[in-house]
């Protein structure tokens, strides 16, 4: 059996009975899907995870891609072309895709189902396959010439990158120092370096297609100071002729080194250096300068990508350790510590591996909930554009919570993978023979990459809060509120919405101390110092982790109401366990994470900036 351990009994009660998305198949724009055919689609994705996806995640680890200097290719492992053949052929990335490239709108909720099994149990299948959702990017916001080569690239396969990093720009984009000289003949030739960029060079595909931000120079209005100032350039691999696709010359853009990486080592990461030694051509997106706009379209796809391949990998990670804990056998149950001759037990009797077991099996379903909740708010924003409306609520709310899905949802299930699910295994976790080291090392990149937790945390608070008035997060609180006053789960979970409403308020302090530093922070306001900001600074992650405790904790406590509703009517013991199991995470995380978060409100409270005031000598 392969490593992959999918959950889809968790994804479907997710989906349908706690999300009801089936009251959204059978009509627009969803009308070519009922849930019959929604369940069999998923039931062949998690087949084609769990075998032909999950197949080469060691080969591809042991055996990374090969870099070859002198001609700058990159070889990919065989065993791992069989699992992207396999995900390309399945042809489940067109679900991602507008109807006027070919594609067949299934809601985006069911499409980050879709996307969950196959980011946990080959994540980088799914980002080498990302072509054609780049293609989707370019044919959104490209002239008719581009919008032919975004037809290109689905029928032929090709794959793209998204190119922004280079060695003095990372969190900060806006440092890139790339730029692009316009030409006669209206194309553009790209100059510069660029880091870590992944699948920037491969052999899976004839052709790839870069999108990379760069400077124009001598352009009035575009090309200044800071992100504002980078246009984005289609640059592919290798030229193409604009109708057909047929390959031409080889461009200048070239891998000039790949990087040898802690973890999720099959998938490429590039140094590209554009327009070294030949030109590198480029072609203007949509022929407008507006390159951060346009690039952060494919970023935030990417952080909710990301987002969910961490907390996927988290979820097998906690049914991998689950299914060792109910084999192994180590001591005796704890009420006969101290009786030599008592029966040895599996280490699921222990209390403290129940907690631990618990505890992964709380976020890993709690995580799940979140991504798919998240996704509900894509749904909204599908739906209104069908009609030819907008759903300006949906859109905050989605924007509100991606740096939740990404920066908490990365966060806890690194943590979590290492701290509890390879702990689970005691020394065996450690070795090679069990998947758990290979997660640990292969989901840490997901704190890192798309924004740093510390980006994810400055952008939910200044940009998505403060900016937003507050908008998209007052919504968010009346869903909670209206969840608590309608007192769901009756008797049996009053203990559990009082936590939960303990902790909402909690957030709220925390967020009004921030508030309130933030606007002593103003010196032109009566006593405003300015340094009052680095106080903000030190709690911003610390108010995303917050948030994303408060939210999970809520969709938690709704699946346990669900639960305990069916549970009165389960007659299969299967069912009955599950909507138990369902219930008990709910519990566990009300009673023993939620509590935390007044600790949390307290820190936030009594900050001040001694650790600013340091010499950095001191440390
Ligand atoms: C990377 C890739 O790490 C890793 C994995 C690759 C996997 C490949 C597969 C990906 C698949 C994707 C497929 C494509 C699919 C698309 C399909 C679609 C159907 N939200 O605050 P300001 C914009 S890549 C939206 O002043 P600074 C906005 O335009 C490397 N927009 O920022 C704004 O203007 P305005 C990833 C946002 O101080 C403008 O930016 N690197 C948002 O200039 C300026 O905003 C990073 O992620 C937002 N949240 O720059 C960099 N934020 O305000 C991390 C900004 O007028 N660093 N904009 O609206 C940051 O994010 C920084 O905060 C910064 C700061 C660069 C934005
Ligand atoms: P830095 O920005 O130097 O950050 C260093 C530390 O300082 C971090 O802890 C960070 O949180 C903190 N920090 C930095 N600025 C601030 C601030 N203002 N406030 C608070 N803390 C701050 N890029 C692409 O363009 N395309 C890709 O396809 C791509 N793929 C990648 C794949 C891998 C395997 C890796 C490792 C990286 C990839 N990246 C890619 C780059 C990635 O997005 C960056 O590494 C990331 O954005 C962080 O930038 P940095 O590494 O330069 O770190």
């Amino acid at each position: 059996m392969g490593h992959y351990r999918s959950n889809l009994r968790d994804i479907e009660f997710t989906l349908f009975d706690v999300l009801e998305r089936d009251k959204l198949l059978g009509r627009e724009p969803f009308g070519d899907f009922d849930v019959d055919t929604v369940r069999s689609i998923l039931a062949e994705v998690d087949r084609m995870s769990r075998e032909e996806l999950a197949e080469s995640y060691e080969d591809s680890d042991r055996n990374p891609p090969h870099y070859d200097p002198q001609q700058r290719t990159v070889t990919v492992p065989e065993s791992f072309k069989k699992s992207y053949q396999a995900y390309i052929d399945s042809e489940v990335w067109r679900f991602a895709l507008p109807e006027g490239l070919g594609g067949t709108p299934l809601p985006r909720s069911v499409y980050w189902a879709i996307a969950e099994m196959v980011t946990g149990s080959n994540a980088a299948v799914w980002m080498y396959g990302c072509g054609p959702a780049f293609a989707s990017v370019i044919w959104q916001n490209g002239t008719d010439v581009q919008k032919r080569l975004a037809e290109i690239m689905i029928e032929r396969r090709w794959a793209a990158t998204m190119v922004l990093t280079e060695p003095d720009a990372g969190s900060d984009v806006g440092a890139g120092r790339a730029k692009a000289y316009a030409q006669d003949d209206g194309t553009w030739h790209i100059e510069g370096v660029k880091r870590f960029i992944t699948s920037g060079e491969h052999d899976l595909a004839e052709n790839i297609i870069h999108l990379v931000l760069a400077r124009p120079v001598g352009v009035e209005g575009a090309g200044g100071p800071g992100t504002k100032g980078l246009s984005l350039f289609v640059v592919p691999k290798v030229r193409f002729d604009p109708q057909t696709g047929e390959l031409g010359d080889r461009n200048g853009v070239y891998a000039t080194n790949v990087e040898k990486k802690m973890g999720l080592k099959v998938s490429s990461t590039c140094e590209l250096t554009f327009g070294e030694s030949e030109p590198a051509v480029g072609y203007l997106l949509g022929d407008v300068h507006d390159g951060i706009a346009q690039m952060f379209q494919v970023i935030e796809f990417a952080r909710m990508m990301v987002g969910t391949k961490a907390i996927a990998t988290l979820s097998t990670g906690y049914l991998n350790a689950l299914e060792f804990a109910k084999e192994r056998v180590q001591g005796a149950d704890l009420t006969r510590a101290s009786d030599k001759t008592a029966p040895r037990v599996t280490i699921t009797h222990h209390p403290d591996v129940r907690r631990s077991l618990l505890t992964q099996k709380a976020y890993a379903e709690g995580l799940r909930a979140l991504a798919l909740y998240t996704a509900t708010m894509q749904d909204r924003v599908m739906e209104a554009e069908a009609r030819g409306e907008t759903d300006a609520v949906a859109e905050r709310v989605n924007d509100l919570l991606l740096p939740i899905v990404k920066g908490y949802g990365s966060e806890r299930s690194w943590v979590l993978l290492g701290s509890e699910s390879l702990q689970t295994l005691g020394g065996s976790g450690f070795l090679q023979d069990y998947p758990l080291e290979q997660y640990v090392r292969d989901a840490k990149i997901d704190t890192l990459y798309e924004g740093t937790t510390a980006i994810q945390g400055q952008d939910f608070f200044f940009r998505k809060i403060v900016r937003d008035n507050g908008q998209a997060l007052g919504w968010m609180s009346e869903q909670i509120q209206s969840t608590l006053a309608a007192e769901i789960g009756g008797d049996e979970l009053k203990v559990e919405r009082e936590a939960l409403a303990t902790a909402t308020e909690d957030l709220q302090g925390m967020l009004s101390a921030l508030i309130g530093f933030l606007m002593s922070a103003d010196p032109s306001a009566e006593g405003g110092d300015a340094r009052n900001v680095y106080k903000v600074g030190q709690n911003t992650t610390r108010l995303l982790l917050a948030a994303g405790d408060v939210v999970v904790g809520w969709l938690l406590l709704r699946q346990a109401a669900v639960a305990l509703e069916k549970s009165a009517s389960a007659v299969k013991p299967a069912d009955r366990a599950f909507y138990e199991g369902k219930v008990a995470a709910a519990r566990f995380f009300a009673r023993q994470v939620l509590p935390r978060l007044s600790v949390e409100r307290a820190i936030v409270q009594s900050t001040d900036n001694t650790l600013m005031d340091i010499d950095e000598q001191a440390f």
